[in-house]
């Protein structure tokens, strides 16, 4: 039976992150996708313009035709608006019986919150619990754990306190690091640590969509989860360095792997 993978996100008209990073992604892993819109974004590489939440209920509508029809084999989260978005799909998601991975996204890099003040408690409290794997960057793993987190060393530390909130492991994304972008993957019983050389690009709007995609993926395929992510890692490095170069500002990654 075919794979199929599941995303509760955002849409990005302009095709580098959200749903339809997602989407491709999960097409390049040889997966089905699926998708469930929570907002959408007025943006292009030059940043988001507006943020326009999607009414809760026709969000929750969105994901109940489609578990009753097609149980997905793993699903990810990423931008999830507000709070009565995160109550409904908290309600829902509790019963899953896939793994989720939860991307805590809540800024975009230059522009409006993609999830506000009130979502992020009730997310905090409600979501990530119910993470298979959560997959903070920097930012937000400081602001989820509350400490600073600029090195191995903090971002461990964080992990850490992370986990103690529920998820079954959680994955922290060293790209913003000062030198080697080293992640670090915790489950509780062990630390697994993925370097891999800074790579100098403009080009990186959605790599942390198409990296928890690509999760996403191997998990629907099967994969425990430290395969999982190796597998992710390499594909995130090589659709980096392969960055088709689109727009006037920061242009998606390659979802397509590392082939132009
Ligand atoms: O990369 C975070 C992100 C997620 N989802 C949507 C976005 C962005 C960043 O801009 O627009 C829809």
């Amino acid at each position: 039976m075919k794979p199929i993978a599941l995303t509760i996100a955002g849409s990005d008209p302009s095709g580098g992150a959200g749903i339809q990073a997602d989407l491709k992604t999960f097409h390049h892993h040889g997966v089905y996708g699926m998708s469930v819109i929570t907002l959408l974004t007025i943006q292009n590489t030059l940043g988001v313009k507006e943020v326009i939440t999607l009414d809760a209920a026709n969000v929750a509508a969105q994901l109940d035709a489609i578990l009753e029809d097609i149980p997905p084999h793993a699903v990810k989260t990423g931008a999830l608006g507000n709070a009565r978005i995160v109550e409904k799909l908290a309600m829902r998601l509790c019963a899953a019986r896939f793994p989720l991975v939860v991307d805590p996204v809540m800024d975009s890099s230059a522009g409006p919150p993609l999830m506000d003040e009130n979502a992020r408690i009730i997310f905090k409290e409600k979501i990530v619990p119910l993470a298979a794997l959560l997959t903070p960057n920097l930012k937000e793993a400081q602001i989820l754990s509350g400490i600073k987190v600029e090195d191995v060393a903090s971002m461990k530390e964080a992990a850490r306190i992370i986990l103690a909130l529920g998820p079954k492991a959680v994955l922290i994304k060293g790209g913003h690091l000062e030198g080697d972008a080293t992640d670090v993957l915790y489950d509780g019983a062990s630390f697994h640590l993925f370097p891999s050389k800074h790579i100098e690009s403009r080009h990186t709007h959605g790599t942390g969509c198409a990296f928890s995609a690509a999760i996403t993926a191997e998990l629907a395929k099967g994969a425990d989860l430290l395969k999982a992510v190796r597998t992710a890692k390499e594909f995130i490095t090589a659709a980096i360095l392969g960055s088709p170069g689109i727009g006037r500002g920061t242009g998606p990654v390659n979802h397509h792997g590392g082939k132009k």
